[in-house]
């Protein structure tokens, strides 16, 4: 049913400099997507999506669908105009789609006017994408057919292929990340659904739903007529709001427009976060600058004017206007220039004044017709003044007495001898009684150690001159010697690493929250600059004979038994020689049945429990819709895989009655099964998973032996289960529940020792993300010395407590 399109007859030199360019991208993938973890794994998604929320944005698309497959592709589709596929002229014969899946930076930039991108904002990742996938399919819809063109690691597998004629438009890519180029191959849903929720709210009126077809199956749909009005109720729920309308504010210029919405709430926290080009600017920038000048100039004048602020008074400083504030900034301009450590500050120059002046203009306009909220907005201010003057005398105060200065060091620190910040670590430990193993273990050379007792004060819930008048918080300022807010300076750091060693259980969990929190508002600078870490103890010792190991977590302790054990382990699949697995191959079984189960699990949700239970009974999966139909005409009225089959039509012409009786057990069902499924293409990736498993393992039930223990498994994944089970055979596991349950000894050895712990370097990531009340810190593993740390990093999260 398919005909060639145009082709295109040879390679020539432009296509030379593209797969250059491509493979440029292949070599060091790093320098485009930041990284091949899953972080980079990730960004493929969103630069994929990103090209879908561009067309909406240009007014001609208003859904966008992301599918997580169980194969570990990935399909983005939007209900636009669809990328033209017909060549063009003036690129050497190739089609608007190949250029932007083949050449770097193609966004907006080919085929004139015409081909531009109208919101200009991204569109130049998705040949990094490509480039970066084992396989992608580009599905277009538009010109009265769907086309059709396929790509290998970034090259054309042909042309574009004319298929079903369709009166529908819109794009839609499937793209599989090369296991080749990345670390890690599970997308996270939650990390996915979090970011295109926040999409969602920049991108007023845009459904995306993002659907898991693997294993459980989870979908989310989010979609905003609010849009960022939407966004600032949703962060403020829980907290308490001054004034009942978000205030909104929109302005356009030639090159720029903006759009923001504000609430102050009755907390003291500032909660402002800006957008360029629906990136998130966590760094800030011209944007940020603009607006604060403008929260500050404006309040401040409305107040004076008020007699809100008397003539005696001081000026209101920055941070006082926005205590309490929760804010979106979101601009959009033609050429952002994006700077900073992280590229996540805003640099473009113009941008500040463009949103001075929308602000300052909107915001005395909402002043004038709003005259008590504009009160209460600048009472708010007044108060935060007040208590800055207040906390400034406490620290003078603390000051005085020598509490948060170098000058006398708190009592409970043990200090370590070295004095150059650079090399030198604080450990800030949960607990006295850790905090004595944790001294003991210690290289006082260069290793400090402060106990902090009981729970610290939340700097959430709390003013702070409260939160200095705190004796764990006074002692940590006092032992880090950076001092805090306004005379905070980092380079009066006395470590460069300061270390949160807490429990591995809720408390601990709660402790460390608190400790990070307090770090991220007060001392910003030491996590900025990457001083700031989480110490990993572990969670298990296994012992197996003589030899002894302290694992991670779950994943590890398998991977430990697999390699100790799994030759031991005998599978003796039916009917066939007894085989040893490998790790490798282990570790393969597990993929491929992972891969099943998702499929399964997809087939269930669309076509019910019973229809596809019944298929994975018989080792049905196989079957075609032409087999289907010789089987009910009689001819194949046999067997198939082993099952003896017979059905009939029934009733409703789309729907068959199939019997099978199980050829190994003589087991006999039946299920009505529409036809459809039969040729659905998720029953072909099943039972493609399904052979993958036979090529492994062979076929179930399968006998699993290890020494004189001899047991039985149905199926694949009871055989996965009990090779585990009987790995685990003669080993004592111990769980470490907390810090306490180790000696000092083995506190040095997992936790402390430079060449064998793990640390987490804490950073910065989505503060801005929907659902938390406040900012979300990642911490990324670094100084992985033990062999076994694969594992992507595990998110710490600020909860409100
Ligand atoms: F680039 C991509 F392949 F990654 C990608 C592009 C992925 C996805 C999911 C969607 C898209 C995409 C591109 N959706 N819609 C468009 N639209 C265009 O490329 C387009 C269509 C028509 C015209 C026109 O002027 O007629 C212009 C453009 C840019």
């Amino acid at each position: 049913m398919t005909t060639q399109h145009q082709g295109r007859p040879e390679y020539d030199a432009g296509d030379i400099t593209v797969l250059e360019g491509l493979e440029a991208v292949r070599r060091r993938p790093g320098m485009y997507i930041g990284s091949t973890s899953l972080r980079g794994l990730h960004h493929l998604v969103y630069e994929i999506v990103d090209n879908a929320v561009d067309e909406a944005l240009a007014g001609y698309c208003d859904t966008v669908e992301i599918f997580l497959h169980p194969d570990g592709s990935c399909t983005v589709d939007d209900n636009g105009r669809g990328i033209p596929v017909a060549v063009m002229d003036d690129q050497e014969g190739r089609s608007a789609l190949e250029v932007v899946l083949t050449v770097l930076h193609a966004g907006g930039k080919f085929g004139g006017e015409g081909y531009k991108v109208s919101g200009g904002l991204h569109g130049v990742g998705s040949s990094v994408v490509n480039a970066l996938s084992e396989t992608l399919t580009a599905q277009i819809t538009r010109d009265g057919y769907v086309w059709t063109q396929t790509y290998r690691a970034g090259e054309a597998d042909g042309p574009v292929t004319r298929g079903e004629p369709s009166s529908a438009t819109g794009t839609r890519i499937t793209f599989k990340p090369d296991p080749d180029i990345f670390d890690e191959l599970d997308f996270d849903f939650a990390t996915l659904a979090k970011r295109f929720r926040e999409t969602a709210f920049l991108t007023r009126g845009l459904g995306i739903r993002i659907v898991d077809e693997r294993g459980e199956g989870r979908e989310e749909t989010h979609r905003y007529d609010g849009g960022l009005v939407d966004f600032v109720t949703h962060l403020n729920e829980g907290r308490e709001a001054l004034h009942r309308d978000v205030i909104r504010i929109e302005s356009e210029a030639d090159e720029c427009s903006l759009d923001a919405a504000f609430q102050w709430t009755s907390g003291f926290n500032e909660a402002v976060y800006t957008f360029a080009n629906n990136i998130n600017t966590h760094e800030g920038g011209t944007h940020l600058t603009g607006v604060r000048t403008a929260l500050t100039r404006t309040i401040n004048d409305y107040a004076r004017a008020k007699g809100i602020l008397k003539e005696k008074d001081e000026n209101l400083d920055g941070a006082d206007v926005r205590e309490g504030l929760t804010a979106i900034v979101s601009v959009k301009l033609r050429e952002p220039q994006f700077e900073g450590q992280t590229k996540t500050k805003l640099g473009n120059s113009e941008i500040t004044g463009f949103v001075n002046q929308a602000v300052t203009q909107a915001l005395a306009e909402y002043f004038e017709e709003n005259p008590t909220q504009a009160r209460t907005i600048c009472s708010k201010a007044v108060n935060a003044a007040q208590a800055r003057m207040a906390a400034r005398k406490a620290r003078d105060l603390a000051r005085r007495k020598g509490a948060l200065d170098g000058g006398g060091l708190p009592g409970k620190l043990a200090d370590c001898s070295d004095r150059d910040p650079a090399g030198t670590e604080l450990f800030l430990v949960e607990g006295d009684s850790a905090g004595g193993s944790a001294v003991q273990a210690r290289q006082a050379s260069f290793q400090a150690i402060l106990p902090l007792r009981g729970k610290i004060i939340n700097v959430e819930k709390a003013r702070i001159d409260k939160v200095l008048s705190n004796a764990e918080i006074q002692a940590m300022i006092t032992a880090i010697g950076t001092g805090i807010g306004e005379d905070f300076d980092p380079e009066k750091a006395r470590y460069h690493k300061i270390i949160v060693m807490t429990d591995a259980d809720v408390d601990g969990a709660h402790i460390r929250t608190l400790i990070l929190t307090f770090l991220f508002q007060h001392m910003r600078g030491l996590i900025d600059r990457g001083y700031v870490y989480i110490a990993c103890p572990p969670l298990y010792k296994v012992k197996s004979g003589s030899q002894e190991q302290y694992i991670e977590k779950e994943s590890e302790l398998d991977e430990w038994l697999l390699d100790r054990n799994l030759e031991k382990v005998e599978v003796i699949p039916l009917g066939a020689a007894p085989l040893t697995l490998s790790k490798t191959k282990f570790q393969r079984l597990q993929r491929a049945l992972r891969e099943h189960d998702g499929w399964a699990a997809a087939l269930r949700g669309t076509y019910g429990s019973g229809a596809i239970d019944f298929l994975l009974t018989h080792g049905l999966t196989t079957l075609r819709p032409d087999s289907v139909e010789g089987l009910l005409t009689g001819i194949a009225a046999a067997s198939h895989e082993g099952a003896t089959l017979s059905g009939e039509v029934i009733g409703d012409p789309g729907m068959v009655r199939a019997r099978a009786i199980r050829a190994t057990t003589g087991e006999a069902s039946s299920a009505v099964l529409p036809m459809e499924l039969f040729g659905s293409r998720e029953l072909a990736q099943l039972a493609g998973a399904t052979e993958r498993l036979h090529e492994l393992v062979g076929a179930p039930p399968f006998r699993v032996s290890r020494g004189s223990k001899v047991r039985e498994a149905q199926s694949f994944d009871a055989l996965r289960n009990l090779v585990l089970e009987l790995c685990r055979d003669g080993i004592t596991l111990n769980r470490f529940k907390g810090l306490g349950e180790m000696n000092s000894e083995q506190l040095w050895e997992t936790t402390m020792d430079p060449e064998r712990r793990i640390l987490q370097r804490v950073s910065l990531e989505d503060e801005a993300s929907a659902g938390d009340l406040f900012a979300t810190l990642m911490g990324d593993k670094v100084e992985p010395r033990r062999q076994f740390i694969e594992e992507n990093a595990s998110s710490v999260r600020f909860l409100d407590v």
